[in-house]
């Protein structure tokens, strides 16, 4: 119930009232993840924090607290923190070698030569998004590893 009455006040103050989307798009640091398990078990120990005291207010309908604002607040930049950790923890690593296909692709041969510009296009080669998989791609790729 009160995880219900938590996500209708950020909906309501999402891109309005205190605008929290704002502050979250703002939030460019990132937490190192080296085990997302236990990084995630830390996130929720930093907002369980603070859990009680959102509670509290909530539980008093005392939403004009400005304290509720900052625990809601701080909670959710830590948390896109994190999330910009997760984000880099989980891309991909390439080598020259990918390189080097997505090279080979471009002139018809190599391990993708059996693939079509849409397969390539959804495989997220089209680093310039201009729906072709060409030389320039190529050269983003490799200027990206
Ligand atoms: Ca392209």
């Amino acid at each position: 119930m009160i995880y219900c009455v938590y996500e209708t006040y950020v909906s309501n103050n999402w891109v309005t009232g205190h605008n929290f989307s704002k502050h979250v798009k703002r939030v460019k640091t990132e937490k190192e993840i080296t085990n997302p398990y236990n990084d995630m078990h830390d996130l929720a120990n930093y907002s369980r924090a603070y859990s009680e005291k959102i509670w509290i207010c909530m539980d008093n309908d005392n939403y004009s607290d400005p304290l509720l604002t900052g625990y809601v607040g701080f909670t959710m930049i830590k948390g896109q923190e994190y999330m910009n950790g997760m984000f880099n923890y989980s891309k991909p690593e390439y080598s020259i070698a990918d390189v080097i296909m997505l090279l080979q692709y471009t002139e018809g041969t190599g391990p993708f030569s059996d693939k079509t510009d849409q397969d390539m296009i959804i495989l997220g080669f089209d680093f310039d998004n201009n729906g072709e998989i060409d030389i320039i791609d190529v050269q983003m790729f490799l200027q990206s590893i």
